[in-house]
């Protein structure tokens, strides 16, 4: 049977803004309050999701969260109408209104962790949502993902949902973005990669000093006792935690894998030769040959990766075997990194070809092409039981463009999220989105 991997792609939401939100990731920070461009964002996203379609790539999209999450901001303790608690919010406490309007949930990488069915003891294809307990504007998320990720995932034969892991610092959980594949074809069993940043109960791993560790060793184990991976098919690696402390917040930021092909920076883990042993071992004995491409530090810096986002990468299967890389296109004005791709895609490696795409805005934030998708393999049957409406095709893309033309705003600060026709704007928006992507009620504006 046929097998793929499908990109699930998270459309930009129309509240998108920078936020300086997220310590310890040095884009979010360094960009805090510029205005930003939803209309932009979110283009600049379905441009690149269109463009891996028409290379005949399979390519999904996962749709935005309501923003402002008013329910959210009740929580805290303000009341009132829905504008009363905005305006309430706004006057007393605009850091929390800032974070109730983040369009933070676009980065899907982190939206949950994936196992194909070829990898789980009851051959279904497992999603836990992840927690995203490290900040608080996106620990909002989990319970909207959950009701899209049901909705897209319908089918309970095929697919199995867990829910967040306890929402505590402890188990920690990032979703994909430190999650990684290796496998010989996409429909066989293959070995799952967790790379943590710290471990919550053990001492004897050691932490970062200055930027927090997202991701512990214990919420890594316990979505892989969730979706019942076998011991043979999963290796765990620790983090460099100095790199955590130049800005790698996620892995995704410094390693990126597809197939039987590992491409990382020199500095990324601790104990890498044993990790990579490891990997080895494992993917043969499901009949795959490991390759790792190492990228040193003396071509390109952490603070590079950090800068330019190169292994925030996608790294993609081609049908004559070879890989092509889409990077931003910090890549290119960065020279190290760019004289490094160059000599990359000339040495007849297995990595052929580089492009370039333009996600200013969502990289601004410090979200690549990596963080904007969600992989999930599937094979031909389960494919056909995801709702199909939001498969990408080229009459979606026209839908969703025309969408976002009629509903997003082209210029966002920081007073227009305390404006409550915002809210209004959103919910029309996310309402008729709904429809085009067939995903039933799924908001809490539609629930309540
Ligand atoms: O969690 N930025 C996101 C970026 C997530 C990137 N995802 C992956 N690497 N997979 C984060 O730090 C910034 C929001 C703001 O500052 O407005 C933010 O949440």
């Amino acid at each position: 049977m046929k097998s793929y991997e499908v990109n699930f792609d998270g459309l930009v939401g129309p509240t998108h803004n920078y936020g300086g939100l997220s310590y310890g990731n040095v884009a979010s920070q360094s960009n805090s309050q510029q205005s930003s461009n939803p209309k932009e964002a979110a283009l600049q996203g379905l441009a690149k999701m269109k463009a891996l379609m028409d290379m005949g790539f399979q390519q999904g999209v996962l749709a935005p969260q309501e923003r402002p999450d008013v329910a959210a901001l009740r929580r805290l303790g303000f009341a009132g109408s829905d504008a009363q608690v905005i305006q309430q919010a706004a006057k007393e406490a605009m850091p929390l209104l800032v974070a109730s309007c983040s369009a933070s949930s676009m980065w899907v990488a982190n939206a949950a962790t994936v196992s194909p069915s070829a990898d789980t003891a009851d051959g279904r294809v497992h999603f836990t949502a992840a927690n995203l307990n490290c900040k608080y504007h996106r620990s909002i998320e989990h319970p909207t993902t959950s009701r899209v990720l049901g909705a897209m995932f319908a089918n309970q034969q095929h697919f199995a949902h867990h829910a967040a892991l306890p929402a505590v610092a402890q188990f920690g959980d990032e979703g994909a973005a430190n999650h990684t594949r290796f496998c010989r074809t996409y429909g066989e069993a293959g070995v799952e990669f967790f790379v943590f940043g710290r471990s919550a109960f053990d001492a004897r791993f050691p932490a970062p000093q200055k930027y927090p560790a997202r991701q512990t060793l214990e919420a890594s184990q316990a979505v892989a006792r969730l979706h019942g991976l076998r011991e043979e098919g999963v290796v765990y690696a620790q983090q460099n935690p100095s790199v955590i402390d130049q800005g790698v917040f996620h892995n995704d930021v410094i390693a990126v894998g597809n197939g039987e092909v590992l491409f990382y920076h020199e500095d990324a883990f601790l104990e890498t030769d044993r990790m990579l042993a490891e990997l080895s071992s494992k993917l043969a004995k499901v009949g795959g040959k490991f390759q790792s491409v190492c990228v040193p530090r003396s071509a390109v810096t952490v603070d590079d990766a950090v800068r330019s986002y190169l292994f925030n990468s996608q790294l993609l299967s081609r049908p004559d075997g070879s890989m092509l890389l889409i990077v931003p296109q910090e890549c290119r004005g960065n020279e190290r990194v760019w004289q490094y791709l160059q000599g990359l895609t000339g040495s007849g490696g297995v990595i052929g070809e580089v492009k370039v795409f333009d996600l200013k805005q969502s990289m601004q934030n410090g979200g690549g092409p990596a963080c904007l998708r969600l992989r999930v393999a599937l094979n031909e049957t389960e494919l056909a039981a995801v709702n199909p409406g939001v498969i990408m095709t080229a009459p979606l893309y026209d839908s969703l463009t025309q969408w976002v033309e009629r509903h997003y705003r082209d210029r966002m600060t920081e007073n227009d999220l305390a404006d409550p026709q915002l809210l209004l704007e959103c919910r029309a928006a996310l309402d008729e989105l709904t429809q085009i992507l067939k995903l039933g009620a799924v908001y809490p504006f539609q629930i309540n």
